[in-house]
């Protein structure tokens, strides 16, 4: 049985609260899919109001941390040096087009470094957490990267670019480090949340996982979940930079260089 800090029992009852709301709101979305209006705006307005559920949450709890959240921005607390960074809905398209993989994510920052993460599928009841310096745990069962050493047998998760979000040539470059790992893997895995792929790694489900142009709120909890249960984690240049760069690759040690190598981003 994992020993928690208040801190986490704080971040676990905020999530646990707000996806009891949007667990109705996905089941109403079921509905919306074949209506003439669509599901759009309201999961817009289902992100909003698990957004401000945690919020609250968090906010009666540690009145002085401030927030960086997907919807509303930064709100700066009395406490300079804390912050909750939160996605309400990580994997939102998913959410809209009824498809059930998608989570709630939450990260303390302190001092500029994330000290306790918490990543919640609610459909799947599994709630990924980590403190720094305690190991990562899949509910109350301690996780560990996978121990697999050989890319032709390992699955990789990636995001695949969509609209505009890569230019033309980075979409091909994408596109031939996607050729890359395909031909050197087991396969190559797209499931839409960057915080379950990272989740994922940390419980040995897939071997690694990379993708770029991410938001700091997708991968602040991951990141240390990973990192937590064994695994490396840097950014795409192999740096520690993926709060700024929004690029990252996470993988289990001995897989970390291989998968770097086929998809590393040049400077
Ligand atoms: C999404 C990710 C998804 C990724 C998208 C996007 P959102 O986050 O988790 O896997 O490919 O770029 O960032 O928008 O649902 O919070």
């Amino acid at each position: 049985m994992a020993n928690e800090s208040a801190t986490i029992t704080v971040m676990k009852m905020a999530a646990r609260k707000a996806s009891i709301r949007l667990k109705r709101d996905y089941g109403e979305v079921g509905h919306l899919l074949i209506s003439k209006k669509g599901p759009g705006d309201f999961v817009t307005a289902a992100d909003v109001r698990t957004e401000k559920i945690l919020r609250e949450e968090l906010g009666k709890a540690r009145p002085d941390f401030g927030f960086l959240m997907e919807e509303s921005g930064e709100i700066r607390g009395n406490d300079y040096n804390r912050r909750w960074i939160v996605d309400p809905i990580d994997g939102t398209t998913n959410f809209i087009h009824g498809l059930a993989h998608f989570s709630i994510c939450i990260a303390l920052e302190e001092y500029g470094q994330v000290t306790a993460g918490l990543i919640f599928d609610p459909i799947n009841e599994e709630l990924f957490w980590a403190e720094k310096g305690t190991g990562a745990y899949l509910n109350d069962q301690r996780v560990r990267v996978s121990s697999q050493q050989n890319l032709k047998n390992s699955i990789f998760a990636t995001g695949i670019p969509f609209g505009n979000n890569l230019s033309k040539i980075e979409q091909n470059d994408f596109l031939q480090k996607m050729q890359g790992v395909m031909s050197a893997s087991a396969g190559i895995r797209r499931f839409g949340s960057a915080s379950l792929d990272l989740a994922y790694v940390a419980a040995g489900r897939f071997e690694g996982y990379w993708e770029n142009k991410l938001n700091l709120w997708d991968i602040a909890a991951g990141i240390l979940i990973v990192r937590e249960a064994g695994g490396i984690v840097t950014d795409l240049y192999g740096k520690d930079y993926m709060a700024t760069n929004g690029s990252i690759i996470a993988a289990n040690p001995s897989l970390h260089k291989p998968l770097l190598d086929l998809v590393k981003l040049k400077v």
